[in-house]
């Protein structure tokens, strides 16, 4: 494993996808006879009501999301931030979906439904303002039939592929607005 706790926080706040060179000796990752510079992939984006499908949402609701991609593309750790939303939010994901079309759900960030059957219980959504942290693996995928995502670890790597093709999103629900409040494209902006 050649992602550290360290590095893992050496991510970018811009809203753009890059690979980025951590800095400092922390960042050197060294074999039998050799150190290279390790690199991670960070995502984010900021959630608004704007971004939402197939009906646009006039919200006061604002979030943040950061997804740092491991090295060996086995996981993402995330970070989601939301405030001010309407009402009680009762889930949030990682869709599968280009900008302005709706796409299924593949990834839970959390719920306070009634969990999905076949990954491990997603975390609850705490109530708002809030901020909530987690890592997601093959483990976690639901697939999507219809739009030709996998499981495992399959559907997981087809999912890292649409976060880089701008064609995934993070969406947080809320009771007033079950199909999403707030929305953001995981995006090479
Ligand atoms: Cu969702």
């Amino acid at each position: 494993m050649r992602h550290s706790t360290f590095l893992r926080h050496v991510g970018s706040r811009s809203s753009s996808m890059k690979r980025k060179a951590a800095l400092g000796a922390a960042a050197l990752v060294c074999g039998a006879t050799v150190c290279v510079a390790a690199a991670e992939e960070t995502v984010t984006t900021r959630l608004l009501g704007y971004q939402e499908t197939p009906q646009t949402i006039n919200s006061a609701a604002s979030g943040e999301f950061k997804a740092t991609i491991h090295d060996d593309g086995t996981a993402i750790d995330y970070e989601l931030t939301y405030r001010a939303l309407s009402s009680s939010v009762t889930q949030a994901h990682i869709h599968f979906g280009r900008p302005g079309l709706s796409g299924g759900v593949v990834l839970f960030l959390c719920t306070n439904l009634t969990p999905p059957a076949g990954v491990p219980t997603p975390q609850a959504c705490p109530a708002p303002p809030a901020t909530i942290t987690g890592t997601l693996t093959a483990a976690n995928v639901i697939p999507v039939a219809t739009q030709g995502i996998d499981a495992g670890a399959a559907g997981f790597a087809e999912m890292l592929r649409a976060i880089r093709a701008d064609a995934a999103y993070a969406n947080v629900h809320t009771t007033s607005h079950p199909g999403g409040e707030i929305r953001g494209r995981l995006s090479q902006d």
